[in-house]
This record gives structure tokens, C-alpha cells and sequence, in this order.
């Protein structure tokens, strides 16, 4: 149990958190993070400092409530299509049943993305015993609509391996595309009624710019990297993703689910770390956002901890921007 969580504060101590992806269920949030590890390989572009194994469970009842980590859920060892490097998870619930979704290594160091079962939100979580057929990369993320067909959106470049999949098989030596060409956006594809697998394949989501052509490459400001998240806001589709080299949380808005979406802003600065991975979830009537930074560890091995802030959305439907720092500046002032 740690204490009570405050906005811009780590969530847990104990633990190196990333990559949250927090959902409200039985009316209490629940945080799927990856768990990052001590370790001594080499640090570099391809994410190999990232050797995750396991993945905790963190619950709260609400904001003014302490975080309780409900221990080990699941481990690379006891997934058998998997080798490692457990990066971000995120879970979902349909028909009595809640679902765990992950990127993992398999025995061939190719990234795919399994799925976990369990009867209870905060597990332990049963992988199958394959990953799930026709998905590649990283960063799964599900998106429920209200007709209650589920989505899953998933990819990532550099280390997740996006660009090795850009004629529908595995290109080792495969570059992205040039800078003024169409930059790779996230994949998405439906899941089946049973959520176990896809239902038809995945394929890519548009954005686009103000002017509706789609956002180039070599536009590292705006173009998807990594880390995809679907929310749903009167009416519209938020993709929200990270930009990577640019290490910023950015947004683009759409109709549908599957896109394409057209590009808005950002939705939170570069923060302390190279990466940066978030979640938007509702809770009570607010909108909250999740989203990690390198400030527990001071950067030591690019270890992460997982925080929260609350996210406003304009009259328009645009949303504000996040500002950790003086967020947190005027927190101090108020204490
Ligand atoms: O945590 C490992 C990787 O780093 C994630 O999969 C990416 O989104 C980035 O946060």
C-alpha cells in the first residue's frame, strides 16, 4: 500500500512503473503498468535497457485513496510463446471476464502481442498459449465503442519493429519511410466476440494534417512513434500517441476508430526520460490522464515511475494542455 497519490507525484514508490494504462472497473481505477528492472546491458535505441518480466496490478479506490499493488500478475516465464522484454500492457473486461493484452519477445526476438485471462481486474492473468495471430510490434492498446465491439490498436518504431512490418512480413534490415513520404501510423484491427484474436486484419490508421494530407515522416513533431490510446469524448475518436524522438504526448481527432484522424496538438510536454506513455481514462465525471517520467530514479537507466493529472476538455472538444511543472509549482504554493 502507498500512500495517498497526489497530481505529478509517482503513484508507487516501491516499484519502477511505465507505461500505465489505468480503466475504471467495478467503479475503482485500476492501473496496468510495465515494471521496469534494475539491470546492466547496454542502454541504447533499440530499448534494450527496457528487459521487463512481469507486470503488477495497482488499484486505488479514487484519488484520495492509497495505491494498493496487488503483486505479481504475470511473468515471462510462464507465457510459452514468449522470450522477453514485457513492455506495455493494457487490459480490458467483456462478459464477466477481464483480459490482459501484452508485447513480448518471442523465441525468435520478433515483438507480437498476447492476451491473458483472468476472473478478477486485479488477476492473476492466464496468458494463452500463442500470441495472438496477425499481430506484430508493440503497445497494444483495446478501445471498447458503446456497440460494444472492442479494438485493438498496437505499434511502435525503432524497437518495437513497425518499420520490419511494412509488406505485411517480417524485413529485418527494413528502414521507415523517407522523410517526405507518408509517416507509419499505429495498426488497428477489431477483436473477435471472444477477444482472443482478430477479427479481420490489422491495418493502418491515417493522420492527417490541417490541410487533410497525411502527416509525413519526416514531421517528427506531429508523426506517430509509439504508445496509440482510443478514447471517446462526445461523440468523437481521441488518438492520442506518443511522438518519440520529440518526446512529446500529442492528439489527433477522428469519426471513427479506425480513422483517419486528424491532427489537433499536444497533450503534454517532453518530461524527464526519452520516453513517454500515457492513458486517458474517466472517472466520476472527470478526465484523467496517466503518464509516466524518469523523476524517481533521476534517469538512472532510464527507470520509470507512473503519475496522474486531470485532463480538461475546451468547448470545442480540444483539450487543454498538461504543464507537470507549473501544475506542480502552483500545487506547492497551495500546500
Ligand atoms: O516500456 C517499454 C517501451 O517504452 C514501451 O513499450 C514504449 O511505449 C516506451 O514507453
Amino acid at each position: 500500500m502507498t500512500n495517498q497519490p497526489k497530481p505529478h507525484q509517482p503513484l508507487v514508490t516501491h516499484i519502477y512503473t511505465a507505461d500505465p494504462s489505468a480503466h475504471v472497473f467495478e467503479d475503482r481505477i485500476y492501473i496496468y503498468p510495465s515494471h521496469d528492472l534494475d539491470h546492466e546491458g547496454e542502454t541504447n535505441d533499440n530499448g534494450d535497457q527496457y528487459k521487463m518480466e512481469d507486470y503488477h496490478v495497482l488499484s486505488m479506490t479514487d484519488f484520495n485513496s492509497p495505491v494498493m499493488d496487488h503483486g505479481e500478475v504475470l511473468h515471462v516465464r510462464d507465457v510459452a510463446w514468449a522470450s522477453r522484454q514485457m513492455w506495455a500492457p493494457d487490459a480490458a473486461y467483456k462478459d464477466g471476464q477481464y483480459y490482459l493484452f501484452f508485447p513480448a519477445r518471442d523465441h525468435e526476438g520478433i515483438f507480437r502481442i498476447g492476451v491473458a485471462t483472468s476472473m478478477s481486474p486485479s488477476g492473476p492473468f492466464k496468458a494463452e498459449e500463442n500470441y495472438i495471430e496477425g499481430t506484430f510490434s508493440i503497445d497494444p492498446a483495446v478501445f471498447i465503442d458503446d456497440d460494444e465491439q472492442a479494438y485493438i490498436v498496437f505499434g511502435g518504431l525503432w524497437g518495437g519493429q513497425l518499420e520490419k512490418w511494412q509488406t505485411g512480413r517480417f524485413v529485418e534490415d527494413a528502414e521507415g519511410p523517407l522523410p517526405d513520404a507518408p509517416a507509419l501510423g499505429p495498426q488497428i484491427a477489431k477483436l473477435s466476440g471472444d477477444m482472443l484474436a482478430l477479427n479481420f486484419e490489422a491495418h493502418e490508421i491515417v493522420i492527417l494534417d490541417e490541410a487533410g494530407n497525411p502527416l509525413t515522416a519526416g514531421d517528427e513533431e506531429r508523426r506517430y512513434f509509439e504508445g496509440p490510446w482510443i478514447h471517446k469524448y462526445e461523440g468523437k475518436y481521441y488518438l492520442s500517441y506518443s511522438t518519440g524522438t520529440t518526446h512529446k504526448l500529442v492528439y489527433a481527432i477522428g469519426d471513427r476508430p479506425e480513422g483517419p484522424y486528424t491532427f489537433q496538438g499536444t497533450l503534454l510536454p517532453p518530461v524527464l526520460g526519452w520516453t513517454t506513455h500515457h492513458s486517458i481514462v474517466e472517472f466520476r465525471g472527470s478526465w484523467y490522464l496517466f503518464y509516466h517520467d524518469c523523476s524517481l530514479s533521476g534517469g538512472v537507466d532510464y527507470k520509470r515511475c507512473i503519475k496522474y493529472t486531470e485532463l480538461t476538455y475546451r468547448s470545442d472538444g480540444t483539450l487543454h494542455r498538461v504543464d507537470p511543472d507549473s501544475e506542480y509549482a502552483q500545487d506547492i504554493k497551495r500546500s
